[in-house]
């Protein structure tokens, strides 16, 4: 059936049989919502799975999460017709005076990958970009940061979310390899992910 054929292509990294296999599922009429959950989702999650298990490594998470993206791509115009609602609204970035962009992008598809809508502000993003996402309806901040100097930027925004009177309408989960839990409740974040896959379970439960 085309839902396992694309399951497996998501799971094995192969964006062009994922676009072939949502074509062949679309033009037999299966519907945008059942290939997005039963196939794109339920594949990333078995990526996210094996992540955690050690038996996938960054390369072939991020090779997947491309694969579903490519999927995810041709459904998106069915899934907005269809009027299905996003899990939740993300604006992902990496913090201002950091260029590392890799971790925020694979935790943005991942988060994709789950069924939410991402906004991806980029990297090197200032303050006052995070309050106007959440001004602009984001319900979950997501920060990166891959520096010890540029760590600290984490609370600046979570102070400016404050300071915007949003702090109370946002959860903030914060990542990347300098940051720890304990970081995470010294700057004031409702969470911290250690990695993309635990950030799709993190965020999940926080907006349940
Ligand atoms: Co730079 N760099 N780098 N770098 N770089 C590190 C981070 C470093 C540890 C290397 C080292 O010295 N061993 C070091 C930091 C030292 C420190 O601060 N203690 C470092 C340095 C010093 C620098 C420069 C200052 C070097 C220089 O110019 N002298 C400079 C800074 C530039 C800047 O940002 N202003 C710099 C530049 C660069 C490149 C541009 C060359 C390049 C980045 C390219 C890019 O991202 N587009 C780069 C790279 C590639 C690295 C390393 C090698 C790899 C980082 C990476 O992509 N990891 C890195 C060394 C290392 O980590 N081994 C290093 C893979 C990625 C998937 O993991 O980002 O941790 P990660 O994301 C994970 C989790 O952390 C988590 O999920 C992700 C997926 O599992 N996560 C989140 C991340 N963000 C999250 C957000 C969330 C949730 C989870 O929110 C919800």
């Amino acid at each position: 059936m085309e839902l396992q054929k694309i399951y497996q292509s998501v799971v094995d990294g192969s964006a062009g049989e994922v676009q072939a296999g949502v074509q062949a599922a679309l033009a037999e009429g299966v519907a945008a919502d059942v290939i997005l959950n039963q196939a794109l989702i339920a594949a990333m999650e078995e990526v996210g799975k094996r992540f955690e298990e050690g038996d996938f490594f960054v390369p072939e998470m991020l090779i997947a999460a491309r694969a579903m993206q490519s999927g995810l791509g041709l459904l998106k115009p069915h899934l907005i017709d269809s009027g299905v609602k996003a899990a939740g609204k993300v604006a992902m970035g990496t913090v201002k005076g950091d260029l590392h962009d890799i971790g925020k992008n694979l935790v943005a598809m991942m988060l994709e990958g789950a069924g939410f809508e991402v906004q991806d502000l980029g990297s090197d993003v200032d303050s006052q970009k995070f309050v106007q996402a959440a001004q602009d309806g984001a319900n979950i901040i997501g920060m990166s940061a891959l520096l010890t100097t540029t760590m600290s930027y984490m609370q600046t925004t979570i102070q400016a979310l404050q300071t915007a009177g949003l702090r109370d309408t946002v959860k903030v989960v914060i990542g990347g390899a300098p940051v720890t839990d304990a970081y995470a409740k010294q700057v004031g974040a409702d969470a911290f992910a250690p990695d993309a896959s635990s950030a799709v379970r993190i965020i999940k439960q926080l907006v349940a």
